[in-house]
């Protein structure tokens, strides 16, 4: 399916991706694909951000696990931009257990199950149009 305007999605690298020192890898795949970065800047975000970023996991028992890992260290946020990158994105992250992540994702070739109940696995990208809008107002809210 072709698309008819570039769209845009929020791309974290997770504290354990900054940690690893993967920032710039993950960017480099992102630029190698050929989308646009837009916007990027590093920060530990604040718990409340967090919550409002994750609020469709709300009520789930990984939340606050998840909330308080990813406070617990800076994150990369970056906006980037291209056709149909929200899905192609999610294609490079791949799957979110990153012992079954296809070699080739970052998730494949840069994470692994480190044997805790919350799933540590470098990066986070928007899974929809809706979510994109709705993360890049949250984390970039100039642009
Ligand atoms: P993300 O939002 O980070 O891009 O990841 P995702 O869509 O692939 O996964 P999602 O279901 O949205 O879950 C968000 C993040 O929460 C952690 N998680 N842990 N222990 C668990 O069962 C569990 N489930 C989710 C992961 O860090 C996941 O990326
Ligand atoms: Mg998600």
């Amino acid at each position: 399916m072709n698309a008819t305007a570039p769209q845009r999605t929020l791309v974290l690298v997770k504290p354990d991706g900054v940690r690893r020192r993967l920032s710039g890898e993950v960017l480099r795949r992102i630029e190698a694909k050929g989308y646009t970065l837009v916007a990027a800047e590093l920060r530990v975000a604040p718990t409340e951000l967090l919550e409002e970023h994750y609020a469709e996991h709300a009520g789930k028992p990984f939340l606050p696990a998840l909330v308080e890992f990813m406070h617990s260290g800076p994150v990369l946020a970056a906006v980037v931009e291209g056709y149909r990158v929200i899905e192609g994105f999610r294609s490079l992250a791949g799957a979110t257990d990153p012992t079954v992540a296809a070699p080739g994702t970052i998730r494949g070739d840069l994470a692994h199950d480190v044997g805790s109940p919350l799933i540590e696995n470098v990066v986070h990208g928007s899974d929809s149009p809706e979510s994109a809008a709705r993360e890049i107002a949250l984390w970039f809210p100039s642009l």
